[in-house]
């Protein structure tokens, strides 16, 4: 079955194709070719077949695509385009055979793209860097094992490890993960969901006393008003378009918030319709707010002031007065505040006409019942914890919350992260689950905070961490100041990274190396007491179970909770009351315990077998309950606050193509951005051009400007005009990871401001050759 040796070739960015304007609409007939092409040409059609039709089905596997939820009323083809693109690409064929590691030295893989790298095909054996050597070699799984073992036992202190997942970790892998590194002793565990909606974790926890959504999936059919922030669903939560488009036949208005016009957010083309595919499809944003980048604050503060302006006009018509009293504190302190806010400020944060916020408020205002859904544009800005609390504002002031219709939905992104976190993947987890973990296997779990994401690079680089293990994901890929992730890792004495495929992570390295093969989620996971399931938690906190239906790519691959347990045999061994060697032969033993430990998983066993599993409970939603200190919910203070440009020079933030998923590059088009074979582009308004006095087509280098003065620069972008809004560029991530300063993050949640970097573009020093 398995295929080797691929011929990949790197693209030449000499050869980007720009071919005009963003489409207006995504996901008809094309969506429908390009979801099924590469699954037939790169797995054949019984795979391609065992995999696609059992995506999101009830005894098939959870699409690792995104947290978005399964609908109730499932359909055979409960899936989209770039799910299928991530299936292709785990269920593959294509291996890396064991002669790949002589042929390949480390320093060579670390100058390939990530395209290449991921595109080797599937990691099959483990393999072990010494110190002092270029090429990794194959291992036996217990001599990686010994080499990790020996490392954590030799440290002078247990914090000297930090420990990383990436969100698609199951819960069954992630709940063994976390109980191994607390019995090792350290609470260092940093996850993707740092750098991605810890802000909205934090700002959700201060206000409503939950870091998750306050909404079900039905609720999107039953709300009068959604609207969209900072977040772009044609390319990275496509089967969102289905839920926004039932909403909108069931007459809600739809409101896009946005420095681009992102095809997803202006029509959709159902596939599973006729109309999808003859017609014009569905006009899903009624009022597009082209926004600047990190103004979304002050646009939220502005039509909270409306709305107090409303209730001033017409006393007692406008507020949900009975929820504030009942529910709600700070009203008054809010008031206050708004009162005096600066409308000449808001128009330059935002960019916006007074007019067109206006038009937004009279909107709320006539909506009984209101969704606000956000992403990345929203989380990843230094005022991104006032932002999310300025949501939660103005949604409590009309009680859009705790009723059908109405709530705060963060969309979460991997398809397992808010999983992750329930069971315990987070570097502070509150006392009531650290006391609940310690009576569970009878230990003294470690009461310090851990450390997150940036302060473990941090960390690395000053020589206080020594021992890197990832469970998943692309760290020194995804964490923002490329440069000073690669010296830190670098700095580190051993690195280990527990994966499906190849990238950028397993070519900048500790002294030492060691690269973990696991199986991925569309895999038979066979164990001694037969075929496992495992669970994960989507973004509406519904947990179900998903069943791997392809035979494993290579025989020697271990499933990650094999992985965790053996470690922990190794390293922990019966200091904490585990049977480690029983969880790996049957799971249920697993979720017994998490049922005991998590709350709101009682009875997991049962509940998962459930048709379409379980929701966990959530006090707003469920009941108007708010676990905060006063148990109310809070309306907040901000003081308002936007980012400032100098003369000369824009605003860019980082995105994802239509071709990738994070650091996973499928391909190098843009589909809906009109991009073609090629990723190094900044786009940037004409007028901007204009400007700066540059023009479309012309080659640019990027310098990144922030107050340490390090010469942070991207050489050799082609420059895309583009109606995006003004004073705001754009590139593609992970490249522009490279201008993200490392201390250049969110207040209060750390996350990396990767929407908000300063730049200057300069003509290019030396232009790209033509071939
Ligand atoms: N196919 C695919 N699916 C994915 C992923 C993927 O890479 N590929 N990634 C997954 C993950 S981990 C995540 S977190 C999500 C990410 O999902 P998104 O958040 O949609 O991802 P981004 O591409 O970062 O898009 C950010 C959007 O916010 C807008 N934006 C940027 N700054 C601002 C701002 O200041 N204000 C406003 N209002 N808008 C702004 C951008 O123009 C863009 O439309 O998707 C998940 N799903
Ligand atoms: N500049 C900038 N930086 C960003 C962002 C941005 O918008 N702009 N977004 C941030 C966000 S939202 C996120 S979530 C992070 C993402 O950060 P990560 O989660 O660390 O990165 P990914 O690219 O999703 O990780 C992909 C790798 O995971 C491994 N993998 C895939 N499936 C499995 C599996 O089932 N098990 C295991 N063990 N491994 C698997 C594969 O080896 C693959 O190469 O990046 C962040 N960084
Ligand atoms: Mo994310």
């Amino acid at each position: 079955m398995a295929r080797k040796n691929p011929k990949v070739e790197e693209v030449n960015e000499a050869d980007i194709e720009v071919t005009g304007h963003p489409k207006t609409w995504v996901a008809g007939v094309p969506g429908v070719y390009h979801s099924m092409e590469p699954a037939l040409t790169h797995m054949g059609v019984s795979r391609a077949a065992k995999t696609l039709l059992a995506l999101n089905q009830k005894d098939g596997f959870d699409c690792m695509s995104c947290a978005w939820p399964d609908p109730g009323h499932r359909k055979t083809f409960e899936f989209c385009e770039n799910g299928a693109k991530a299936v292709t690409w785990e269920a593959t064929p294509v291996v890396i055979g064991s002669e790949f590691w002589a042929e390949h030295p480390v320093s060579e893989l670390r100058q390939r793209s990530e395209y290449w790298l991921g595109m080797q095909g599937r990691l099959t054996e483990p393999v072990y860097k010494p110190a002092g050597e270029d090429h990794y070699r194959p291992v036996s799984w217990d001599q990686a094992f010994t080499i990790v073992g020996d490392k954590l036992k030799g440290l002078a202190s247990s914090d000297q490890a930090t420990f990383y997942t990436s969100g698609r970790t199951s819960n069954e892998a992630a709940f063994l993960y976390q109980l191994f590194v607390r019995a090792y002793g350290t609470n260092n565990l940093p996850d993707c969901s740092n750098m991605c909606h810890e802000s909205s974790g934090w700002a959700m926890g201060q206000t409503i006393g939950v870091g998750k959504a306050t909404i079900a999936y039905d609720d999107f059919a039953k709300a009068d008003l959604i609207i969209i922030m900072g977040q772009n669903p044609g390319t990275n939560h496509p089967r969102m378009l289905t839920a926004l488009e039932e909403a909108k036949e069931a007459g809600a208005s739809i409101v896009a918030v946005n420095p681009l016009p992102e095809a997803g957010l202006m029509r959709y083309k159902n596939p599973q319709k006729v109309k999808g595919i003859v017609g014009r499809g569905t006009d899903l944003a009624d009022q597009f707010l082209q926004v600047r980048l990190g103004g979304d604050m002050a646009l939220m503060q502005a039509v909270s002031k409306r709305v107090l302006d409303a209730e001033a006009a017409n006393p007692g018509t406008v507020l949900d007065h009975q929820f504030l009293a009942e529910h709600c504190e700070g009203l008054e302190e809010l008031q206050a505040h708004l009162a005096g806010l600066d409308e000449a400020a808001v128009l330059r944060a935002t960019g916006l006409r007074a007019e067109e916020i206006d038009e937004l408020a009279d909107r709320y205002l006539r909506a009984d019942k209101v969704i606000i859904t956000w992403a990345m544009g929203i989380t990843q800005h230094k005022n991104a914890v006032a932002t999310i609390k300025e949501i939660i504002n103005l949604l409590l002031l009309r009680g859009n919350m705790g009723k059908p219709g109405a709530g705060a939905s963060p969309i979460r992104g991997h398809s397992n992260v808010q999983g992750d976190r329930t069971m315990g993947i987070w570097e502070q987890m509150p006392p009531a689950f650290m006391d609940a973990l310690g009576k569970e296997f009878s230990f003294d779990p470690p009461h310090e905070h851990g450390i997150d994401a940036v302060e473990t690079v941090r960390q690395m680089r000053d020589g206080g961490i020594k021992v890197f293990v990832a469970m998943g994901g692309n760290f020194v890929g995804a964490i923002s100041d490329t440069d000073a992730a690669f010296a830190a890792m670098e700095n580190t004495d051993l690195s280990v990274q527990i994966s499906t495929k190849l990238n950028r992570s397993h070519t900048v390295t500790g002294a030492e190396a060691l690269i973990l093969p696991t199986l991925g989620r569309t895999e038979i996971d066979m164990q001694e007491s037969g075929a496992q399931f495992v669970s994960v938690e989507d973004t509406v906190s519904a947990v179900h179970a998903s069943h791997g239906t392809v035979r494993p790519v290579a025989p020697d691959l271990l499933s990650e909770v094999a992985i965790v347990t053996r470690l922990a045999r190794k390293v922990v061994g019966d200091s904490v009351q585990a049977d480690w060697a029983g969880f790996e032969k049957n799971y249920d033993l697993i979720r017994d315990h998490i049922a005991h430990v998590v709350s709101g998983c009682e009875d997991y066993n049962r509940k998962i077998r459930q048709d379409g599993g379980f929701v966990l409970p959530n006090g707003p939603r469920d009941s108007r309950e708010f676990n905060t200190p006063t148990g109310k919910a809070m309306l907040t203070v901000n003081e308002l606050e936007h980012v400032e440009r100098p003369a000369g020079t824009l605003i860019l933030q980082s995105m994802r193509s239509h071709d990738q998923f994070n650091t996973t590059i499928y391909g190098n088009n843009d589909r809906y951005r009109g991009i073609k074979k090629g990723r190094e582009v900044v786009f940037v308004s004409p007028e901007d051009l204009a400007e700066l006095g540059l023009n479309d087509g012309q080659h640019v280098d990027i310098h990144g400007i922030y107050q340490d003065n390090v010469d942070r620069v991207l050489r050799n972008f082609r420059v895309v005009s583009y109606p995006t809004a003004r004073g705001c560029a754009a590139a593609y991530y992970p490249e522009a990871n490279v201008l993200v300063p490392l201390d250049s993050v969110a207040e209060g949640s750390q996350t990396p401001v990767s929407k908000a970097v300063i730049v200057r573009l300069e003509p290019a020093a030396v232009a790209p050759a033509v071939t």
